[in-house]
């Protein structure tokens, strides 16, 4: 069984190669929950909701978030009423938010609630929330702690980062079904997917027991960079990377996993990186990372998990 670590688009896009080119008894996907917030009465777990509609053959082809051919009748009728109309959600998104938000009052877990919904999306590679508690990325600048969606989509990230607290995460656990895959004993590898290694991938190794699987691994644990040539493809990575002063590089992205990972894979444009990634220990795969097409994401999985299967 291989485990993807998936966090926004860049990870989905990943998540959804491995998922064409391996079974679902072979691919488990596990899913960051610090973007997950509150609003307008509402659960909202943006992470969790990309990678089942991207799986689902439904996420929308231009944000990558939300839901293809959306409307927003919501949205319009919230700002007539003079609501809360920065964080977009499209009238086929909502039920999903709805029914999520109700099954929790219900007492259900955010585990079960997700199966759920992937169950009836007909997405049947297991994806796991990587805990059932609370943990809210907070994103730490020079006025103080902002909440993760208030930087990314109210202030589009424009404020200088200092830093991230991931609230909860020290005492948070990995979900009942993120422990017994790896308890399992039938891990072959883990792919840490193309997402932000702060705000994307970070929350979820902020869960002190889901680090150590990683730290104390028996498996091969390869990360593929989502810099490419000094940018983030999508996101903000490649600007935290620069006002934290470590990058941006593949080599900043392989600090961000030290001790976690065996092998980076990096694009052509970074071909000139290797040998430094080499050097520090790091096996290196150099092959075009960017996912353009279904074909795209097919063949980077099939190379991932063959460096990985190699280490
Ligand atoms: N991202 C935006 O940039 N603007 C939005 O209005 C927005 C709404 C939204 C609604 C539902 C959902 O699941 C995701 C949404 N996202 C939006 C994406 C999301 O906030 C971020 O991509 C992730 O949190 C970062 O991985």
């Amino acid at each position: 069984m291989h485990v993807a670590l998936a966090g926004g688009v860049g990870g989905a896009k990943l998540a959804l190669g491995l998922s064409r080119v391996l079974s679902p008894e072979e691919l488990t996907v596990v899913v960051n929950t610090g973007d997950d917030f509150d609003h307008l009465g509402m659960r909202i777990c943006p992470d969790l909701d990309t990678v089942m509609y991207t799986l689902a053959g439904m996420a929308n082809p231009e944000t990558g978030w939300g839901v293809r051919d959306e409307t927003w009748t919501f949205m319009d009728s919230l700002a007539r009423q003079g609501g809360e109309t920065w964080f977009r959600i499209g009238d086929r998104d909502l039920q999903t938010h709805i029914t999520r938000t109700a099954r929790l009052a219900e007492g259900a877990s955010l585990s079960a609630v997700t199966a759920e919904l992937c169950a009836a999306l007909g997405v049947a590679h297991p994806v796991l929330p990587a805990t059932d508690d609370r943990v809210a990325t907070m994103v730490r600048v020079a006025d103080g702690l902002l909440a993760f969606q208030d930087y990314f989509v109210r202030l589009q990230c424009a404020p200088r980062v200092e830093g991230f607290d991931f609230v909860g995460a020290e005492t948070a656990r990995p979900t009942a079904a993120v422990a017994d895959a790896f308890a399992s004993g039938r891990v072959d590898s883990v792919i840490v997917c193309p997402s932000n290694p702060f705000v994307s991938i970070g929350p979820m190794l902020a869960i002190p027991a889901l680090r150590d699987c990683l730290a104390e691994r028996t498996f091969p644990c390869v990360a593929v960079s989502p810099i490419v040539g000094g940018a983030a493809l999508k996101g903000p990575a490649a600007k935290m990377m620069v006002e934290l002063g470590i990058g941006p590089s593949p080599v900043a992205v392989a600090d961000c996993y030290a001790g976690l990972i065996d092998g980076l894979v990096i694009d052509e444009a970074d071909a000139e990186d290797a040998d430094e990634l080499s050097d520090s220990g790091i096996a290196v795969l150099v092959t075009g990372t960017v996912m353009r097409s279904d074909g795209d994401r097919e063949r980077l999985a099939s190379e991932t998990l063959a460096f990985a299967s190699g280490l």
